[in-house]
Formats: structure tokens, C-alpha cells, sequence
């Protein structure tokens, strides 16, 4: 992913139509679209294939099974056409492993997710979100998923992941802000609600691509 707008688009939709309708209106202001349970449930998994014409598809299946089930999670996602697979790190090494070992064969990415950005993620995952950075760039994942409504949550799971991609989701809709997450030290912001209920979602997009242009 080539780092130009630094602003996913999470296509959240259920209805194919309406998801190529609004991957095409916003391509050109984001560098990825992120599918997850929602659209592909919806639409069925070729539609990675019909949105990755318009953008990177990263998807968000938030993986998190034993190394043998993962393998076969990320390679479908992988050959359906995304370049990246979000899963979760608390299934522990071999299982994360796997998934990292399962991209290295698609030339493709995997995003760690460390700290939810919703309030729940205070129960369980805050406290082991450190850790899950870490276990991040032990097994060579590409970056981590880190909370957007937290930014200084963000700025300490920067301190550890080093040079790692760090993409944000809880922008607009769940309170946090692009640019504080940015300047937090996110490589990218994720935001979904913000962008597709919008009546012009192109024109949303490149608002929040402006916002983001700013910080830099
Ligand atoms: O911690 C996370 N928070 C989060 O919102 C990890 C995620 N993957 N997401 C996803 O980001 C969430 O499932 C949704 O697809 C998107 C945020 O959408 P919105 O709140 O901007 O509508």
C-alpha cells in the first residue's frame, strides 16, 4: 500500500451494487478499501475481486483460529484478490505465524489488532495490547490495528512496533479524529459510517483526505 491519501475506506455495506456504487465514487481519495463480515457475508467472497479493481482490498476477518484454520482463512482472502488480511494476535504465536507465513506466499500484508477501538476493548485487550504489539513485529506482521478513539493509545503502541504500518479505525462515528490520530503517529485512518452513509460519499472522502493532508 502506497502511502498517498493515508485514508481507508471501510466499505461496510451489505449489497454489492451499493459497495462497487461507493468503492468507485471514493477510489481516488483513498489508498485501500477494507471488507469485512458485513459486505462479504452480503455479497459473497468475489466481491474482494470486483472492489480490488477500484482500490487495495485489506480484509478485515479478524482471523483467529488454530495455525491450520488460519492458513486456510487468509488464503482464501488472498486469492480472491486482497493484499492484506487484519487477524487478531491472542490466538497466540504459531497461529499468528501461520497467517504471516500465509501472506509471504501472495506477496501480501497482515495487520495485527492490538487495542479495539470501542469502549469494551478496556476489559481485555488494553491490558494485553503491548504485548500484542510486540508479538506483532516478533513474527514479522507488516502493521498493527490500533484505536483511533485513543491517541494516546496509539502513540504507545507506535513506541513499540517501531516502523510497523499502524491503520486507525474509530474516526467520525465512534468520536475519534483523523488528524489527532495521525499526529498520534497512525500511518493511516480507517473510517467507515462517516464515509458510506453519506449522500456523497466521493466528496466525504476527499474532506477527510484534506483534514489528513494537513497534519503532514
Ligand atoms: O478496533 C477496531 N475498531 C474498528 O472499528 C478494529 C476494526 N477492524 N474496526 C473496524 O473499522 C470496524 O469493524 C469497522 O469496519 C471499521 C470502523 O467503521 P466506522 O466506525 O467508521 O463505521
Amino acid at each position: 500500500m502506497q502511502k498517498n491519501t493515508r485514508l481507508i475506506l471501510a466499505l461496510d455495506v451489505t449489497d454489492k451494487n451499493a459497495a462497487a456504487a461507493i468503492a468507485k465514487e471514493t477510489a481516488e481519495h483513498v489508498d485501500a478499501i477494507k471488507i469485512g463480515y458485513p459486505l462479504v457475508l452480503g455479497a459473497g467472497l468475489a466481491i474482494i475481486g470486483r472492489i480490488c479493481k477500484f482500490a487495495h482490498v485489506i480484509a478485515d476477518f479478524k482471523v483467529a483460529d488454530i495455525p491450520n484454520t488460519n492458513r486456510l482463512i487468509c488464503g482464501q482472502a488472498f486469492e480472491a484478490g486482497a493484499s492484506a488480511v487484519i487477524v487478531h494476535g491472542f490466538t497466540g504465536r504459531d497461529s499468528l505465524l501461520e497467517c504471516v507465513k500465509t501472506a509471504s506466499e501472495y506477496d501480501g500484508e497482515i495487520f495485527v489488532v492490538t487495542e479495539m477501538s470501542h469502549p469494551g476493548a478496556i476489559e481485555f485487550m488494553a491490558p494485553k495490547a503491548l504485548e500484542l504489539a510486540s508479538l506483532a513485529v516478533e513474527c514479522k506482521a507488516q502493521g498493527v490495528v490500533a484505536p483511533a478513539t485513543r491517541p494516546e493509545r496509539v502513540e504507545k503502541i507506535r513506541s513499540v512496533v517501531g516502523g510497523l504500518t499502524i491503520i486507525s479505525p474509530g474516526v467520525g462515528a465512534q468520536g475519534g479524529s483523523a488528524a489527532d490520530a495521525i499526529t498520534a503517529g497512525a500511518d493511516y485512518v480507517i473510517v467507515g459510517r462517516t464515509i458510506y452513509n453519506s449522500k456523497t460519499p466521493g466528496k466525504e472522502a476527499e474532506k477527510i483526505a484534506k483534514e489528513i493532508e494537513k497534519c503532514r
